[in-house]
């Protein structure tokens, strides 16, 4: 049956029951009278509703979008067309990254839903990072993910019309990056209504960014890149919430805001959040010291995700660059790979400072913008909370508009291992 707009409807509990019902793979997959199915939601990102769905045989996780941005409600709409690109987004990832995305099971494009496998035991990353655990496949999983995704989408893997075709698939996900555009790299540096933070701790700290002409532009140029540098196609918000582990496996959620865009987003937003878990763990301490195996933990994955994405990323270019950019025909002999290789690693310099740059970006909007993030909203003491924050933006500050002393990731843990001893003063 032709399905238009016209047919969205939100699915609660019981209309959800009976459309899953009406599906015979899904019907047979959950097993069991339908009227026994528990069917919980548990959506606690901003945008959608998430639903649980468990059967006498099995279960899945159903996703739909709402209309508007379920954080702020009906006031501020936000187009169904989400959901169309996030399953476009998990088709392509799965057939790249294999394994590392939740398998999908059925998509309404009319209802804006997508059923997808149940990931249990797996917690959302985020959670399990608050609580001081570690996930020793994260490393490997994500940096294949972030390479394989990102490398197999680019100009160098792709022919130019390939490529294009890539681009203009997700072009009409405008909206999604609309929301980026603004809530990260415009926000947090004026005044706007959305804005929030730790109060009156940070106020001095919310005036400074809103009169820093130096940190103006270095924010207008990471939008700049953002909006206008059709990369690869990204997850396009990739932060540890975005992110299912257990102590074996990882699989990475949520790609709504997918778009091509520039590499260094996708990996920035994972170091930031990495390193916002690591400012955020002393406000969890309730002893002195008491998180320290954790926080060691954290900035040595911070420092392997960069060196495992960077040599993951460069054996895929040197194993099979087909691609149009780069013509192996203007690089023969030994002088052409030596200069093609050493035009490599300059490609990896200009990445890792790109990287930076948004991982700085993605840190400052999640302490001044609308959208915060539980490492530091479970801190329930406001000055611990603001002491950590102040750490994450004075370190953020700085890689945004200091690029030059940070030309290693050895040089970020080094600067937020110096910074997790700085006392604010308020
Ligand atoms: C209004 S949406 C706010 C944020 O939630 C998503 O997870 C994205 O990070 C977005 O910026
Ligand atoms: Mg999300």
């Amino acid at each position: 049956m032709a399905q238009g707009q016209g047919d969205y409807r939100i699915l609660h509990e019981a209309a959800l029951r009976d459309y899953l019902a009406s599906v015979a793979d899904l019907k047979a997959l959950l097993g069991s009278e339908p009227a026994s199915w528990s069917i919980t939601e548990v959506g606690d990102g901003n945008l959608n509703l998430v639903f649980i769905v468990k059967g006498g045989q099995g279960g899945v996780a159903v996703k739909q979008a709402l209309p508007y941005v379920r954080l702020v409600g009906e006031s501020w709409p936000l187009p169904l067309s989400r959901a169309h690109y996030e399953y476009l987004a998990l088709s392509r990832q799965a057939e790249l990254a294999p394994g590392l995305v939740p398998a999908l099971l059925h998509h309404n494009e009319a209802l804006a839903l997508t059923v997808m496998e149940l990931l249990e035991p797996h917690i959302i990353m985020r959670k399990g990072m608050v609580a001081g655990s570690q996930y020793p496949r994260f490393v490997d999983d994500i940096t294949t993910f972030m390479a394989r995704t990102l490398f197999f989408t680019s100009d160098l893997a792709l022919s130019a019309a390939e490529k294009k075709q890539g681009i203009a698939a997700f072009a009409g996900n405008h909206a999604l990056c609309k929301i980026t555009e603004d809530l990260i790299f415009t926000d947090p540096y004026r005044i706007a209504e959305q804005n929030r933070w730790t109060t009156p701790y940070l106020d001095a700290l919310a005036a400074e960014l809103r009169d820093d002409m130096d940190l103006h532009v270095a924010i207008s140029r990471l939008k700049l890149k953002f909006m206008a540098s059709p990369e690869a196609l990204l997850h396009g918000d990739l932060h540890t919430g975005s992110i299912m582990v257990t102590d074996g496996e990882t699989r990475v959620i949520d790609p709504e805001f997918a778009f091509y865009g520039p590499m260094g987003f996708d990996v920035g937003a994972v170091l930031a959040n990495l390193l916002m878990a690591y400012f955020a763990s002393a406000g969890h301490e309730r002893s002195p010291g008491e998180r320290r195996a954790f926080e060691h933990w954290v900035l040595e994955t911070v420092e392997q995700v960069w060196n495992a994405f960077a040599r993951k990323f460069l054996e895929l270019w040197r194993a099979g660059a087909v691609g149009d950019a780069y013509p192996a025909s203007l690089f023969a002999g030994e002088t052409g790979a030596a200069r093609l290789e050493a035009e490599r690693q300059a490609y990896m310099q200009r990445l890792f400072a790109d990287t930076v740059g948004f991982a700085a970006a993605k840190t400052i909007r999640r302490i001044f913008g609308l959208a915060h993030n539980i490492d530091f909203e479970l801190i329930e003491d406001p000055r611990r909370r603001a002491i950590s924050e102040a750490r994450a933006v004075r370190l953020a500050r700085m890689m945004m508009l200091e690029a030059g002393a940070f030309p290693t990731i050895a040089d970020v843990t080094a600067a937020a291992r110096k910074l997790r001893e700085w006392q604010p003063e308020f």
